[in-house]
């Protein structure tokens, strides 16, 4: 009787396996999750994400691997901007809640700052 309980618990278990390894098959199907502004107003930002607050960019150093885009999002009611300071890349105008998107296919460091307030100031570094 002993016996055939076990042999029951590891036909369950089997069956877990499968249905797991299945289920994991299906997310890794799955598109990356995209940050479109889920964050919502609160917290933090995201893991590649870039807050533009209160007159400040946050993080103010954000590290990632190349090949990874990075989100702005602009928390403030004016005007910023993201701008390279070796003119490598600028974002325009990002009004109060909007988005700027930029990917970094090459490591090195990167300063940039607010061309409208030059004291803001940060930088990204790509390894
Ligand atoms: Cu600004």
């Amino acid at each position: 009787m002993v016996g055939s309980k076990s042999r029951n618990l590891i036909g369950i278990a089997l069956l877990a396996a499968i249905i797991g390894v299945t289920n994991s098959c299906t997310k890794a199907g799955d598109p990356m999750n995209g940050d479109g502004g889920n964050n919502g107003g609160d917290g933090s930002p995201g893991a590649n994400e870039v807050w533009i607050k209160g007159m400040a960019f946050g993080p103010s150093t954000i590290t990632i691997s190349a090949g990874t885009t990075i989100t702005w999002t602009n928390k403030d009611a004016v005007t910023h901007t993201v701008t390279s300071d070796n003119g490598l890349f600028d974002s325009g105008s990002i009004t109060g809640n909007s988005t700027y998107s930029r990917q970094f296919p090459t490591a090195g460091t990167y300063p940039y700052h607010c061309t409208p307030h030059p004291t803001m100031t940060a930088t990204v570094v790509v390894n």
